[in-house]
């Protein structure tokens, strides 16, 4: 059978364009759109830095040393909320402003559920927001996802949160889920923006962070707040929260916190920043006070 040269041409070009097509076809490079309403590519060459000249010296020792700082006994609380059967147990890691660990109050199948959202979805890499962009920087390695407002399990946490807090969680940014692996940390920083982000004009500040704990590192992993000298260790099911503003809108500063570097093992949790409109059933201290327990369960 004599093969007409043109076919064999054609033949030969198909052979080499499927043979080689990932070289021929280049996909554009993603873009997303953060929380913060930034577009910002996907993926950038990362600085070549340690992750321990993020830290300052004292909270680093912290992180590697957890149990000294948490023994140093944290006052305990027991809440009795009208609508709930038994107490919440909190335990308080700072007073000014505010930070609490409010000990299992999401149960396993919610967790169970973050989980299994995270692993089917598609996580990117964490960024930190600079100079009014969201950049990925190794001041931050995670893996995150986040997840839409009206989605249903945004919807279920939102309302659980609700159940015990005044914190109008409607008013937060969509829940943010993060992974961390053995080196991967968050390095201690505060969660407002100045000069204000791109949600300020219609949602306020971020008044307050509650981040719910998935899974727990076998070792390291905590969250570090520096200046309340306290590392919190938490279990799977239990919130932390803490007050990024005070009543006047102005900045904590001691608010500063961190996710202590991951030795072994993975750590799980959600985001929400909580924005400081529409909190109408958080009442405020004073002028220019932190906000504290009573304006937050409601006493
Ligand atoms: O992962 C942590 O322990 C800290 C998370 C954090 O810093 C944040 O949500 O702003």
């Amino acid at each position: 059978m004599v093969v007409h040269p043109v076919k064999l041409c054609l033949f030969a070009v198909i052979i080499i364009a499927v043979k080689y097509c990932h070289v021929i076809y280049v996909p554009a490079e993603p873009s997303i759109t953060s929380a913060d309403g930034e577009t910002k590519k996907e993926s950038q060459p990362k600085e070549n830095r340690s992750i321990s000249s993020y830290w300052g010296s004292d909270a680093w020792k912290m992180c590697h040393d957890p149990d000294n700082y948490f023994r140093s006994t944290p006052d305990l609380y027991s809440v009795r909320l009208r609508h709930f059967i038994t107490p919440l147990d909190v335990e308080i890691r700072g007073y000014n402003p505010l930070a609490v660990r409010i000990v299992n109050v999401i149960g396993k199948s919610t967790l169970d559920r973050i989980e299994q959202r995270f692993l089917e979805d598609q996580p990117e890499e964490a960024t930190v927001f600079e100079n009014g962009t969201s950049i990925v920087q190794s001041s931050r390695i995670a893996d995150t996802l986040w997840v839409p407002n009206e989605d249903i399990l945004a919807i279920t946490l939102r309302r659980r949160l609700s159940q015990f807090t005044t914190i109008n969680f409607k008013n937060a940014e969509q829940p943010l889920i993060m992974s961390y692996q053995p080196g991967g940390h968050y390095a201690a920083h505060h969660d407002c923006f100045f000069p204000p982000d791109y949600w300020h004009a219609t949602m306020g500040g971020r008044v307050a962070t509650a981040l719910i704990i998935v899974k727990k590192a076998e070792k390291g992993g905590g969250t570090v707040f520096p200046n309340h000298r306290t590392v919190v260790q938490p279990n799977p099911g239990d919130v932390i929260l803490w007050f990024n503003l005070n009543s006047n809108g102005e900045q904590e500063n001691d608010s500063l916190h961190g996710g202590c570097p991951i030795i072994k093992g993975q750590k799980m949790a959600v985001s929400f920043w909580i924005r400081d409109k529409y909190q109408y059933d958080l009442t405020s201290p004073i002028s220019g006070k932190s906000y504290r327990m009573e304006n937050l369960f409601g006493w």
